[in-house]
C-alpha cells in the first residue's frame, strides 16, 4: 500500500469565528489563528481543517457561501489567508479548506442570476419545481421553498437560504473543479468535503444519500482537481457503512482518502429517533461493537478511517460521554487514548485538548444556531415546552461546541478584546484554559501531544490489524498487533472500579493516565482508567 502523510497525521480543526479574534470586533479571524500558530505546532499537528472562510451572509457560519475565491470581511481577505498559509507551512502545517459545494448561499452570484433569468445558465445550476413534495430539510420544515421571481420551488435541504445545487449539470460540475483547482494552486493540503453523500440526490425519487451518480462524480472530481497531488480529502458521510466507505477510500476506486462515518456518534440520541431526543449516558457495548466493525472492516489497502468524537455540530464530548466534574482530565485523557491508538486519522476538535466542555445555555437568545433556532420554533409551535426544549439544546445543540476557545483565565478568555463576543465565553474559562494547560505537565494538553507524537512515530498504529478484547462491560480494551509487537490499549469508561485480568508482562508503558503498578498489583481499574502497553 503506497503510504501518505495523512497516515501518520493528526488533524486540528479551526472553527474560525471561535478560535481568535485579533481585532476587538468579539469575532475569531484569520489574523487570530495566525497568532496562535506556535501553539498548535506544539501541539504537534500535522494540518489544520478549517471550517469555510469564504464570503458569507454567514447564516450558517460560513457553510452558506456567497463566493468560493473570495474570503469573508470578518476573517480577513485573500492577503490574509496567504499569510495564514505561508505561515502555516513554515511551522509544517497544512491548511484543509472546508468544501461546501452541496449547496451556495442564497447571495451567490450564480444563484441571483438563476432567479432573475430563465434563460440564463445558472437557471439549471439549481433544483427547481412546480409542486414541492414531502422532503424536509435538515433545518427543520419543507426542504422546497417557494421563490416568487423564478413562480416555482427551490429544493434546499438545508436552511432557505442554502438552495442546493443540480450536480447533474456538467457546466456547474466543471465550475466547481475549476475552484478546487484555484485553492489547490494557492497550497493548501486538500479538502474536508461538506455533506459530500448528497451530491447524487434525485429529489424526485426521495433521493438524499447515496445517489446513483455520487461515485461517478467523485471519480470526476478526483480527474479534474487534487487527483495528481499528495492532498488529504476527507468525505462528511453521515449514513456510511463500512462498505460504503470503502467505495470511497479504497485506494483502487481514486476517490477520496477517508470519510467522516457518523455510526459512534448515532449513540447520542435514542435509536430511531431525532438527534433532540438524546440517549442518557454511553451505551459502551455498542460503542465497542461499533468500532469493532470500522476497525476491522476497513482494512489496511481496502479503505481508510478517520476517528474523531467532537466537531462543530456535535456536543462537547466530557459533556455527552466523559466526566464534567473530577474526572473531568481523567475521563478526558481516556476518551483521547482510546481513540488515538486506534488505526485511522484522527481528529482533534478546538478545545477538545484543554478539556472543554458544554456551555450552560438557559435560554435561546444566548444562540446562534439555525438548526438549535429552528428547532425551537418548531417545537415550541407543536406545543412543547421550554425547558424540554432548553434541555436538549444544552445537551446536543451545535452552539456548545462553537463557543469562544478558552486561552487564559483573562478577559473574554484571552479570545478577544471585545465587551461582547459573538457567542458567550464558558464560565469555566477561569479553570480550563491553554495558559493553564500548559503549565501542568499533566495536562489534557499533554496527553494530546503524545499521542500526536505517536501518530507520527510508530508504524504500527497504522500497520497493526485490530483484535476487540472481551472484558467487563464498561472497560474497552483492544488489541493491536504487527508480526513483531503487540499492543494493549485498555480504557474504563466509567468512574466505577473494574476488574481487569493484566497477567501479560509489560514490555513498555506506551501511554497512561494512572499509576501502572497499582492497576496490576490490584488487577483493578480505577475510574477512567487508560492505558497503552506493549506486550510482545
Ligand atoms: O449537525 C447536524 C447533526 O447534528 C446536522 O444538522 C448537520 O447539518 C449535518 O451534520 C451536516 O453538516 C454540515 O453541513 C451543514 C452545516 O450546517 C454543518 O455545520 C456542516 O458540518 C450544511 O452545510
Ligand atoms: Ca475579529
Amino acid at each position: 500500500m503506497k503510504k501518505h502523510w495523512w497516515h501518520t497525521a493528526t488533524i486540528y480543526q479551526i472553527y474560525p469565528k471561535s478560535f481568535m479574534d485579533s481585532n476587538g470586533d468579539g469575532i475569531g479571524d484569520l489574523q487570530g489563528i495566525i497568532a496562535k500558530l506556535d501553539y498548535l505546532q506544539k501541539l504537534g499537528i500535522s494540518a489544520i481543517w478549517l471550517s469555510p472562510v469564504y464570503q458569507s451572509p454567514m447564516d450558517d457560519n460560513g457553510y452558506d457561501i456567497s463566493d468560493y475565491q473570495a474570503i469573508a470581511d470578518i476573517f480577513g481577505d485573500m492577503t490574509d489567508m496567504e499569510e495564514l498559509l505561508a505561515q502555516a507551512s513554515q511551522r509544517g502545517i497544512k491548511i484543509i479548506m472546508d468544501l461546501v459545494v452541496n449547496h451556495t448561499s442564497d447571495e451567490h452570484a450564480w444563484f441571483i442570476e438563476a432567479r432573475q433569468n430563465a434563460a440564463s445558465a445558472e437557471r439549471d445550476y439549481y433544483i427547481w419545481r412546480d409542486q414541492p413534495n414531502d422532503m424536509l430539510s435538515t433545518f427543520s420544515g419543507s426542504a422546497w421553498e417557494y421563490d416568487d421571481q423564478v413562480g416555482e420551488y427551490y429544493l434546499h435541504f438545508f436552511g432557505k437560504k442554502q438552495p442546493d445545487l443540480n450536480w447533474e449539470n456538467e457546466e456547474l460540475r466543471h465550475k466547481i473543479y475549476d475552484m478546487m483547482n484555484f485553492w489547490i494552486d494557492k497550497g493548501i493540503g486538500g479538502f474536508r468535503m461538506d455533506v459530500i453523500d448528497l451530491l447524487g440526490k434525485l429529489p424526485d425519487q426521495k433521493i438524499r444519500e447515496n445517489g446513483p451518480k455520487l461515485h461517478d462524480y467523485l471519480k470526476e472530481m478526483n480527474q479534474a482537481s487534487f487527483g495528481q497531488h499528495d492532498l488529504l480529502t476527507v468525505g462528511e458521510t453521515w449514513g456510511a457503512t463500512p462498505e460504503i466507505a470503502q467505495q470511497y477510500s479504497n485506494p483502487d476506486h481514486q476517490e477520496l482518502s477517508m470519510v467522516f462515518q457518523f455510526e459512534h456518534i448515532g449513540l447520542q440520541h435514542k435509536p430511531n429517533r431525532p438527534k433532540w431526543d438524546y440517549a442518557d449516558g454511553l451505551d459502551v457495548p455498542a460503542l465497542k461493537r461499533i468500532f469493532n466493525k470500522w476497525q476491522t472492516q476497513l482494512p489496511l489497502g481496502e479503505g481508510w478511517n478517520s476517528l474523531f468524537w467532537n466537531n462543530h455540530d456535535l456536543p462537547r464530548v466530557l459533556s455527552i460521554w466523559g466526566d464534567t466534574g473530577s474526572y473531568r482530565e481523567k475521563s478526558a485523557k481516556a476518551l483521547a487514548i482510546l481513540l488515538h491508538l486506534m488505526r485511522g486519522t484522527p481528529y482533534i476538535y478546538q478545545g477538545e485538548e484543554i478539556g472543554m466542555t458544554n456551555y450552560p445555555f438557559e435560554s435561546l437568545e444566548q444562540l446562534e444556531d439555525i438548526e438549535s433556532l429552528n428547532y425551537a420554533k418548531e417545537a415550541l409551535a407543536n406545543g412543547e415546552d421550554m425547558d424540554g426544549i432548553m434541555d436538549s439544546i444544552g445537551a446536543v445543540g451545535r452552539d456548545n461546541a462553537r463557543t469562544p476557545m478558552q486561552w487564559t483565565a483573562g478577559k473574554q478568555a484571552g479570545f478577544s478584546n471585545s465587551d461582547h463576543t459573538w457567542l458567550p465565553v464558558n464560565p469555566n474559562y477561569t479553570d480550563i484554559n491553554v495558559a493553564a494547560a500548559l503549565e501542568d505537565q499533566n495536562s489534557i494538553f499533554y496527553t494530546y501531544q503524545r499521542l500526536v507524537a505517536l501518530r507520527q512515530e510508530s508504524g504500527w498504529l497504522v500497520d497493526a490489524d485490530f483484535e476487540l478484547i472481551d472484558s467487563e462491560e464498561k472497560v474497552f480494551a483492544y488489541r493491536r498487533s504487527t508480526k513483531s509487537a503487540s499492543y494493549l490499549v485498555v480504557v474504563n469508561l466509567s468512574d466505577q472500579m473494574q476488574e481487569v485480568k493484566l497477567t501479560c508482562p509489560v514490555k513498555e508503558v506506551v501511554i497512561a493516565n494512572t499509576d501502572l503498578d497499582q492497576v496490576i498489583a490490584t488487577q483493578t481499574l480505577g475510574a477512567w482508567d487508560a492505558f497503552c502497553i506493549r506486550v510482545v
